[in-house]
């Protein structure tokens, strides 16, 4: 309860990045109306913002010019996801996004490898910092592998990005390797040492990439970000389903500002795309997210209603009920039960 009360307080929004990371995914080949439509659907579902690739890159410049003229009377923002570079903030300028994520490294290889010292790579920041307040962008710096790099290095980007008034921290477990009370540790760390909404990333090559989001939010992070179906590199990042499903479950009030019944369609329409199967342990796989087959299952269902093995009803997110009766395990349940359920239970 206390935990709930935390999240209410700290939760600010969703920045979803099924059209960056997401297009990271090895299956992932969007074509420009494939783009425009998992635009759509976001807006729909009314995401806080929509994060794109970096448009240092003509093509990528080019959709993001279409995508962004879908915004329509939606209060969605569109972001660029840029590297700390000089031309990476005047093309997003170009392309016209609402703001730019600027992700940063602190990993000493990659800086020597640019020929940067600390206090150099700071400086270039300061600058793009300042360009793009100049243009009116909002303004989030992130630090690459957060949690797999010493926490000195990445307060000091962030006492910068604070001192020189961006709207946003970012931390990114890029290696999907940090463990749920670490990012409590680390994020609980951080709030007390800078004031600004902190924004969190997650990857899922352990499988935490949920309950570690929760467990940011629970220790002070503000927004999340997410991809439709979870798709990114490798394992990929959480699911935007499975983040607004989290939030309802803790409060209702927290996904309130959010369309969940639109979640099921989209993320099996980036599914499809992709040309892959729904993941069986998403709630918006409709074969078997809220399929009902074990007799004792069933016949609680007959007897007390759907409520009993269902932790949400299939309807609030657009999803739909199975009952797998003839089967070996199904016990007494029968078509006409089946039947005289779906009648009262739809
Ligand atoms: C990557 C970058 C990133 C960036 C996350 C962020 C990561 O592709 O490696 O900007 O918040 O996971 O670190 O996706
Ligand atoms: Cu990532």
């Amino acid at each position: 309860m206390n935990e709930q009360r935390h999240i209410l307080h700290s939760f600010l929004g969703v920045i979803d990045s099924t059209l960056r990371e997401g297009f990271q995914f090895s299956k992932a080949n969007f074509s420009l109306d494939e783009q425009k439509q998992i635009f759509s659907y976001l807006v729909e579902i009314g995401v806080d913002y929509i994060e794109v690739a970096n448009p240092a890159k003509e093509e990528i410049r080019r959709t993001i010019v279409e995508l962004a003229k879908l915004r329509g009377k939606s209060a969605v923002k569109v972001l660029s996801h840029i590297r700390n570079h000089e031309n990476d903030v005047r093309m997003s300028i170009e392309a016209g996004v609402d703001g730019v994520n600027i992700l940063c490294t602190v990993d000493a290889e990659r800086l020597a490898a640019m020929g940067k010292a600390p206090e150099s790579y700071r400086e270039t920041l300061a600058a793009n910092v300042r360009t793009a307040r100049h243009h009116g962008l909002e303004i989030r710096v992130g630090v690459e592998d957060f949690f797999g790099q010493p926490a000195a290095q990445s307060l000091a980007i962030y006492r910068l990005a604070e001192s020189h008034g961006v709207d946003r921290l970012a931390l990114a477990d890029t290696l999907g390797k940090a463990m749920p009370w670490d990012v409590a540790h680390r994020v609980r760390a951080l709030r007390r040492q800078v004031h600004l909404p902190l924004e969190v990333h997650f990857h899922n090559d352990l499988g935490h990439a949920v309950g570690n989001a929760l467990a940011a939010l629970q220790a002070g992070a503000n927004y999340v970000s997410a991809t439709l179906l979870g798709i990114g590199e490798r394992t990929g990042i959480t699911p935007l389903s499975s983040l607004l499903v989290n939030l309802h479950v803790l409060d209702p009030r927290l996904a309130r500002a959010y369309d969940l019944s639109r979640l099921t369609e989209a993320e099996n329409y980036v599914s499809r795309i992709c040309g892959i199967e729904m993941p069986l342990h998403l709630m918006t796989n409709p074969l078997n997210g809220f399929a009902h087959k074990a007799g004792i299952h069933l016949d609680a269902l007959m007897k007390f209603g759907p409520q009993k093995y269902e932790p949400l009803p299939p309807a609030l997110i657009g999803n739909r009920r199975r009952l797998v009766i003839n089967t070996v395990l199904s016990g007494k349940t029968g078509a006409l039960d089946v039947a005289n359920f779906q009648e009262k239970y739809g």
